[in-house]
């Protein structure tokens, strides 16, 4: 099962688990009142799997490719792990699939305050549009992840503060509607 809690405040390297304490968790119900959906598959057949045909032709992700983040693979991997930390949303649905290694995906609750969801091989989740967000690798320094896209992929990131945005328009008026 998918692993979330609340964040504390330190400014200690962004790679540990920052859980608050007394421990706070976040579980799945809690992760889709904001509109965050998560699946479990099998990553060792992700080049041949109908759950994932499934999911990827109703939800209409056409688009995919391979990201692999680690120092040796990723170019500007300095550069890129920074952009990825900071407080951002896009206009669209950021869909990831996690096929080997680990990684820490962030978001903003209702209430403004830090939910990490650790997500590790066979994780996949989509994080609405408007959604305040952030990723960073945890210790282990590796990651190997399916980037999903419904047509084709946009990556420009609106770092925080991005209200008037409509994206952040529609998510906001989307939070207010869910229990
Ligand atoms: C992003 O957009 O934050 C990324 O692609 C990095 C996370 S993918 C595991
Ligand atoms: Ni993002």
């Amino acid at each position: 099962m998918v692993e979330a809690w609340y964040m504390d405040e330190s400014s200690e390297d962004q790679r540990k688990p920052h859980r608050l304490e007394p421990s706070r968790p976040a579980d799945l119900e809690l992760l889709r009142q904001l509109g965050v959906i998560y699946w479990k598959l099998d990553a060792d057949k992700y080049e041949n799997d109908p759950e994932l045909e499934k999911i990827r032709k109703e939800r209409n992700y056409s688009w995919m490719d391979i990201i692999t983040i680690s120092k040796e693979k990723l170019p500007n991997y300095e550069e890129k792990i920074k952009i990825f930390y900071e407080e951002h949303i896009h206009l669209d649905d950021e869909v990831r699939y996690i096929l080997e290694g680990s990684g820490y995906f962030d978001v903003r609750d209702k209430e403004d305050k830090w939910i990490r969801i650790f997500m590790e091989k066979g994780d996949m989740v989509t994080l609405p549009a408007g959604i305040y967000h952030r990723f960073t690798l945890d210790e282990m320094n590796y990651v190997k992840a399916m980037r999903l896209f419904s047509g084709e992929p946009v990556w420009i990131a609106y770092n925080r503060p991005a209200e008037h945005l409509d994206a952040r328009v529609q998510y906001v008026k989307f939070l207010t509607q869910t229990a």
